[in-house]
């Protein structure tokens, strides 16, 4: 497996594509229990995560959903911090999942090792010097603007290779203001920009994307392009939609995605090892 520089050990000794879980802090919005409910209802999530086998928290105080409105620094601060910390505390591998440099900083501060930046650098000015200064992996992911104006910029000529251009024009981006390309992550953005048929026509691209030379994180979790699948006669809910992420989970790991992020991790888990044993010709001496 190549893992970018700047992992933690415990990390890239594993020969394997790596589950990343996801806890969303965001208001839950049938509690009043105010801040201290959100922050504790995320850290509960992201232990329970780990025990089922998650090898990296994935955390995120702003949603990217398709027409999401943006919130505020303090407030996306006030959300990511407390959990970033509490959870490195516990000893458990974290990243932040964030657009804005100044929330990168002080993750990595409370103890994040790896920045997930769904804008590759794009968002905000100052993330891509910031991580140039950080020691930590960095997740660049293709995007075209914000979530309230993605829908109408998903024109392509050929996805997969327009994709690969803009990748690796980020790339230039990152290494001109000093980021490490080993510590770079790629990764497509299924669904931002992107229609179902995009995002399968990337699924398929993998082997065309790796030639970029880096690691791949697929993020297809519950996404609106798994709603409907061949021979469906109606849509799918989200919550249903995790056996057909557990499958691109498979696949992504046979395709050799450095890692997937995911809402249910323990289907996801017992896939990427699936796909180990499978690669191996084996499961390591077990009977
Ligand atoms: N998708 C979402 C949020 N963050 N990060 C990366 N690197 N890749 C993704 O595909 C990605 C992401 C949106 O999904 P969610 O709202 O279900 O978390």
């Amino acid at each position: 497996m190549q893992h970018p520089a700047g992992l933690p050990d415990a990390l890239a000794a594993l020969d394997r594509t790596l589950v990343m879980g996801i806890v969303n802090v965001t208001p839950d919005s049938f509690s009043d229990g105010g801040r201290f409910h959100d922050t504790d209802a995320a850290i509960a999530q992201g232990r329970a995560l780990a025990a089922e086998g998650a090898d990296i928290i994935d955390i995120g105080g702003e949603s990217t959903r398709p027409g999401a409105v943006r919130v505020t620094v303090d407030e996306e601060l006030a959300r990511v911090v407390p959990v970033v910390r509490r959870l490195t505390q516990d000893g458990l591998h974290v990243s932040v999942d964030t657009m804005r440099a100044e929330v990168a900083a002080a993750a990595v501060e409370a103890g994040a090792c790896i920045v997930n930046d769904v804008s590759g650098g794009l968002a905000d000015p100052a993330m891509l010097p910031l991580v140039g200064t950080l020691d930590v992996p960095y997740v660049l992911m293709h995007w075209r603007g914000h979530s309230d104006v993605m829908n109408g910029l998903a024109e392509y000529d050929d996805v997969v290779s327009d994709v690969a251009t803009e990748l690796s024009r980020r790339i230039d981006a990152a290494t001109a203001a000093l980021v490490d390309p080993h510590r770079i992550v790629l990764d497509p953005g299924l669904g931002f920009a992107k229609d179902a048929d995009h995002n399968w026509a990337l699924l398929q691209g993998m082997p065309t994307l790796r030639l970029l030379g880096r690691p791949l994180l697929i993020g297809a979790s519950r996404k609106r392009f798994l709603a409907t699948l061949p021979g469906d006669t109606a849509p799918r809910a989200p919550l249903a939609r995790d056996a057909a992420t557990h499958a691109v989970t498979a696949l992504a790991a046979a395709h050799g995605a450095w890692a997937v992020r995911v809402h249910d991790v323990q289907a996801s888990a017992v896939a990427v090892r699936v796909a180990q044993a499978w690669a191996e010709g084996g499961a390591g001496g077990a009977h």
